[in-house]
């Protein structure tokens, strides 16, 4: 009797029981395939770190007395699909009996499911012991209703879970959110933490990447980079994290720096996405560990930062996650703007006037990481506002950031940035001018067009696109209590400017390629 066990390439979990008590009669199997490196195009260092962090996980295992099976990009028997290897690996190995983790992907899911009923030999599926919350809990917490408030959720799971309550019922400092303290613009006139970098030597297997042809995007420095791909190397990340950023994370989580500034694009993030969504780290442990820190060692003022970190992985990830399940497989056709013009071609390369999206997308393609307000208010919002397909959205997203699976990019772009949900995720679409990133950012001060201007040659193109955009979606937005008042404003404007405003929206639109 053997049993083989499948872990995925985002299920590297140190923790969980399955690494506990190595068998004789287990084979734990994991494979580099070009069904995962070629779904979209990824970002070179998002499949480097990946294999990197596979086959560091594999070698751990065999240290603790595992059988492992590793099968690399190159070898000569990959047969190149998950399940393709696993049907090849029952009758080498006489396997009686295949169990996988709960794959986060729904297309990964259904893949495994379908062979699962054709293997000739038993098969089970076991839970990856890394979320706080079932795939449905969110559904069965919503029930019928339409709209998912996330902070609805969040409460749910600070009281559930216990995290910064006080007697189980209130929450710790007598607030539930401090998000309103949340939004200064970063001052620039200190430093920001210096980049958490590990220092690693992915030569060979940018090597290997490059030899198997797997078509990439983006660049990385291979021998120094700077992502975690142990669970050592994540623990001494959120470590450093905590000591060096954590404290202002709260106050700087909107602001926005062009990239010209090397060591302040990421300001005051963790840069923890891709050891969570790995699972080189649990949102269990990374949760406990700031809430100890804060009662150890934290200040009323710092309060706010770890209420807003906490929210982001208690609150927003789970949410998330929970909306993808609850959702597919009709979410990724979701399409309620019916948005259909292709992605700008210098999404992929950075090649555009516009200040704020060319430090951005630049930024994604050097580090394969851009944050949050960074993905939603420029180059999401870009794309909403010239009325791009959301599949393509969809693709660019899940490619150029390390940290994109499925399950957390998709309801981020279609519900999120692109409103393409009409309003399950969010209460109303993120459409703004270029006055809120002048606001929040200095990408202004470095641009060919003028923020101030809106229908001139050189005007912003977020102020044209903006009322644009609100011109078009009138009848969904005027009956909608949070965009009512941007509709009103429209129909007061006198007819030659709105004329004007909408001309030059058009051209826009007709020349995205030039912009
Ligand atoms: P921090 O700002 O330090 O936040 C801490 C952690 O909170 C993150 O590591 C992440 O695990 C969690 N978190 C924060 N916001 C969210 C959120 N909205 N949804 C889920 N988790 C969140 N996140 C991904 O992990 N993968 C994606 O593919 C992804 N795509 C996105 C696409 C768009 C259009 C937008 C608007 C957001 C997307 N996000 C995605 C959410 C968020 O931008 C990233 O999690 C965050 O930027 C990662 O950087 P960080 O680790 O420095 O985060
Ligand atoms: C993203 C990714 C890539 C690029 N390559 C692999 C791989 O070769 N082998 C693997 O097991 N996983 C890989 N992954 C992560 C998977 O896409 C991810 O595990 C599934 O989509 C489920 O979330
Ligand atoms: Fe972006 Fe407009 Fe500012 Fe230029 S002026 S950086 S296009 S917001």
């Amino acid at each position: 009797m053997s049993t083989l066990r499948l872990i995925l390439g985002d299920q590297l979990h140190r923790l969980h029981s399955w690494c506990k008590e190595p068998s004789p009669d287990t084979i734990i199997v994991m494979m580099e395939v070009r069904s995962e490196t070629d779904y979209v195009r990824h970002h070179i260092q998002k499949v480097a770190c990946i294999f990197a962090a596979m086959r560091a996980f594999a070698h751990e295992l065999r240290d603790l007395g595992h059988r492992v099976e590793y099968i690399r990009i190159n070898d000569p028997h990959n047969k190149q699909s998950i399940t393709a290897n696993l049907s090849a690996l029952i009758t080498t190995h006489k396997i009686t009996r295949v169990e996988y983790q709960e794959p986060d992907e729904w297309r990964v899911d259904e893949a495994l499911r379908n062979w699962s009923s054709k293997a000739g030999v038993e098969t089970h599926c076991v839970s990856t012991e890394h979320f706080y919350t079932g795939r449905y809990e969110l559904r069965d917490v919503f029930g019928k209703r339409t709209r998912y408030v996330m902070e609805h959720y969040y409460r749910w799971m600070r009281k559930r879970f216990n995290v910064l309550m006080e007697d189980g019922e209130n929450p710790t400092g007598g607030k539930w959110n401090y998000d309103a303290s949340n939004r200064e613009p970063w001052p620039g006139d200190h430093n920001v933490p210096p980049l958490w970098h590990p220092h690693n030597d992915l030569t060979e297997i940018v090597h290997d990447i490059t030899t198997a042809k797997v078509v990439t995007i983006g660049t990385i420095d291979a021998s120094d980079v700077p992502w975690p791909i142990t669970r050592a190397q994540a623990l001494d990340q959120l470590e450093a994290f905590i000591s060096h950023a954590l404290p202002l994370f709260g106050k700087y989580q909107d602001a926005m720096v062009a990239n010209t500034n090397p060591s302040a694009w990421y300001l005051y993030h963790s840069r923890l996405s891709f050891a969570l969504n790995t699972k080189m780290l649990t949102p269990m442990e990374v949760v406990d560990r700031v809430e100890t820190w804060w009662h150890n060692e934290g200040t009323p003022e710092t309060l706010s930062a770890v209420e807003g970190f906490i929210r982001q992985i208690l609150g927003w990830r789970e949410y998330i996650r929970g909306i993808y399940w609850s959702e597919m497989p009709a979410y990724a056709s979701v399409n309620f703007l019916d948005q259909t013009k292709p992605l700008p071609s210098w999404y992929w390369t950075g090649a555009t006037r516009m200040n704020c999206m060319r430090s951005v997308i630049t930024q994604s393609l050097e580090h394969a990481y851009a944050h949050h307000i960074q993905r939603l208010m420029i180059t999401g919002v870009f794309a909403m506002m010239a009325e791009v397909d959301p599949i393509e959205v969809d693709e660019w997203y899940l490619g150029i950031y390390i940290d994109a699976f499925e399950w957390v990019e998709m309801p981020n772009v279609r519900g999120m940035s692109q409103w393409a949900d009409g309003g399950k995720v969010s209460t109303k679409p993120y459409a703004c001018g270029g006055n809120y990133i002048n606001k929040m950012s200095n990408y202004c001060k470095g641009c060919e067009y003028t923020v101030s201007k809106k229908e001139e040659g050189d005007a912003c193109p977020f102020n044209a696109l903006y009322w644009h955009f609100i011109n078009r979606n009138q009848r969904v937005l005027q009956n909608n209590h949070r965009t009512a008042f941007a509709t009103a404003t429209l129909r007061k404007m006198k007819n030659e400017d709105r004329i004007a405003l909408l001309q030059r929206a058009q051209w826009i639109l007709d020349h995205l390629e030039e912009v």
